[in-house]
């Protein structure tokens, strides 16, 4: 039953125009029955800003606000005298920043995590893949031979730090980069120091009246970027691997289909692992599942939304109840007895949608209140006392369940969970082992390519729809598609995650595929987990026959309904490490200005990877495969 209602929208768009998501369709009718508002409802009603749209303003100082024309791009400056690139350049600068230290500081989040772990602080926690710790250790040049555990984890953290911290140098994970690549970095001084250092100087440098050449801008939110990719994400995915386990293919459903009407359903939404893994303990405590069933409950049932909800899924088959733009539409169901959250892409909104459905919003987070919300902060040093306490609340909400309860009958079983690691085992043991290796069968033309299709998704283009229509193209054209994040969560809702999606390939892919016994799409967890694709793509270059820089690689990356800041610093890292990057929707640029020009060409020139856009999926699916041909052919390996 819903008390409260939140205004209904004023321009009401098909629903089946907003998502192709038959879960979330379901939900958002029954919103509009509620007269519940969600994103897709504001996003009808809120053009977007077409001078914010093109970067074409400015408000880094009170001379401004200061608009240019995006129609006539020099025919104006700012007041201070700024150019459209310094404008464009220094925006797309602080975009970077933000995402990378987003990722920076969850990734320092677990190194906190890990360190209070191996000094002995925290004993909730413990190092649950000792050959993780291993390998990582000795990735950076760390001696593990006769070694105690505690000695090699000791270096590590001590070591992995420095990827924060470091005032000169290079990260360890530099260590990491193929040669030739990391050269090209050292050429154009973009080696990452600590991402302190590197997002204190951007910040700094994009203040008014400091750095005013776009190409200089641009040099810095480059070695910031890597300093995301080659730092921050990649040691947030390591050090979760290590202390919570490397993932292996295991099969999980997906989709809203996961709630169960007589269970206690607790949705964890979020980023960070350390919260969700602690509440996976607390719901499996006897005396909470005792409690569930003494308020008439058949169990407690976990489930993730998101990307802690993706790592969950790929390292415990936790089920998986939808992306992004279904967090609000899931509270419809009135089948959530809490939402718990922690950080990152936890929209303002759900206070509110929450609220009509009774269901409790917990934020955790101590980086992260909402308004509205009730905030039962966690620590690491006693962890189950956040989550216990939230699991009591969700049973308290079960029994006093008075929303109609409205569960979309559909969930999609698929195969998740592909680490590198497990990756390069499945395929041979190597990269170019003895047994259908990834990277014969890339020179032997089976596989054309392989792309990273990763990403968010956006209520400003149907749900869903640019990631699907583009996955199908690329496995239809013989490209492997390795995927993270929301973009995972969009294919497996329509079962392409799955070995006998292998029908959908082109035939050289599919072959692969049916004799791996593999998906032609791989979901490899969150969007910090794309640190596994850039480990990916250095392994292929170490085993050889595909050139010797990650430029030189027939891989491509793609985000087709990116919205977040974040997306923005993944896709700069993609191109600093020399990968081709599409991104749809939107992109935050002028045509044809300078700063577009070095962005979309010039890094390329550089020995960098490029940006590329186009909001049309099948358009996306051709400039990307039109790229991996170029690269087949530089390498001499076109057919
Ligand atoms: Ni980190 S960043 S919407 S939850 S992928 Fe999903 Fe993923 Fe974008 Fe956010
Ligand atoms: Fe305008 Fe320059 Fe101030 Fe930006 S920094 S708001 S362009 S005066």
């Amino acid at each position: 039953m819903v008390e409260k209602k939140v205004g209904t929208a004023k321009k009401e768009i098909e629903i089946k125009d907003l998502t192709i998501c038959k879960t979330t369709q379901q939900m958002l009718e029954k919103a509009r029955r509620d007269g519940v508002e969600t994103a897709f409802d504001r996003a009808a009603n809120m053009k977007a800003c077409p001078i914010g749209a093109d970067s074409a303003c400015c408000k880094h100082c009170s001379m401004g606000p200061c608009r240019l024309n995006a129609k006539d791009p020099y025919g104006k400056v700012g007041v201070c005298g700024a150019t459209i690139d310094t404008i464009q350049a220094r925006n797309f600068a602080r975009m970077v920043a933000s995402g990378a230290a987003a990722h920076t500081d969850h990734g320092m989040a677990m190194v906190d995590l890990f360190r209070e772990v191996v000094t002995g602080h925290i004993k909730e926690y413990r190092i649950k893949d000792v050959g993780k710790l291993i390998s990582v250790a000795q990735s950076i040049g760390i001696e593990t031979e006769d070694r105690s555990v505690e000695e090699i984890a000791t270096d590590l953290y001590k070591e992995l730090e420095r990827t924060y911290t470091q005032v000169e140098g290079e990260i360890p994970f530099a260590k990491r980069v193929p040669e030739k690549t990391l050269e090209t970095w050292r050429k154009l001084g973009i080696v990452p120091r600590g991402s302190m250092r590197e997002i204190m100087e951007l910040m700094h440098r994009t203040h008014i009246g400091v750095d005013q050449h776009y190409e200089n801008i641009t040099k810095q939110s480059s070695r910031t970027a890597l300093a995301d990719g080659w730092g921050g994400s990649m040691v947030a995915t390591e050090i979760s691997d290590i202390l919570f386990g490397t993932p292996t293919p295991i099969a999980v459903d997906v989709n809203m289909g996961v709630l169960k009407e007589d269970h206690v359903n607790v949705i964890i939404h979020g980023h960070e692992p350390n919260m969700f893994e602690s509440m996976l303990v607390s719901v499996n405590e006897p005396t909470l599942v005792q409690a569930a069933k003494d308020a008439g409950a058949q169990g407690i049932n976990l489930v993730g939304m998101c990307c802690s909800g993706a790592e969950m899924m790929s390292r415990h088959g936790i089920p998986h109840a939808g992306n992004f733009m279904s967090t609000e539409a899931i509270l419809v169901t009135g089948a959530v007895d809490v939402m718990c959250v922690d950080i990152q892409c936890i929209k303002q909104g759900l206070v509110s949608v929450a609220d009509c459905y009774q269901t409790p919003l917990i934020t955790t987070n101590t980086r992260a209140h909402i308004e509205g919300a009730t905030h039962i902060e966690f620590d690491d040093h006693d962890p189950q006392k956040c989550t216990d306490e939230v699991v009591i609340k969700a049973i308290t909400r079960f029994k006093n369940r008075t929303a109609a309860i409205e569960i979309p009958d559909i969930k999609n079983t698929g195969i998740h969970g592909f680490s590198h690691e497990y990756i390069n085992y499945m395929l041979g043991g190597s990269f170019r082992g003895s047994y259908t290796p990834l990277n014969d069968n890339i020179i032997n033309g089976r596989i054309r390519g392989v792309a990273g299709v990763v990403g968010c998704t956006n209520p400003r283009i149907k749900q869903d729809w640019a990631h699907v229509e583009l996955v199908k193209e690329l496995i239809k054209n013989d490209v492997l598609v390795l995927q993270t994040g929301c973009s995972q969560i969009s294919l497996a809702k329509e079962g392409f995650l799955t070995p006998e999606a292998a029908y959908l390939a082109g035939p050289g892919l599919k072959e692969v595929c049916e004799t791996v016994g593999m998906p032609p799409v791989l979901g490899m967890g969150s969007c910090v987990d794309n640190s596994r694709i850039l480990i990916a793509a250095s392994e292929m270059v170490r085993v050889g026959g595909l050139g010797t820089s990650i430029a030189d690689l027939p891989v491509v990356g793609a985000a087709p309904e990116w919205m977040s800041e974040k997306a923005i610093s993944i896709g700069h890292y993609f191109v600093a490490s020399g990968l081709y990057t599409v991104f749809g929707v939107t992109f935050p640029i002028v045509k044809e200005t300078k700063f577009h020009k070095l962005l979309f060409d010039g890094l390329e020139k550089q020995g960098l990877g490029k940006w590329g856009f186009s909001a049309d999926p099948y358009e996306m699916a051709r400039m990307m495969i039109a790229h991996i041909d170029k690269k087949r052919k530089e390498l001499g390996i076109d057919k």
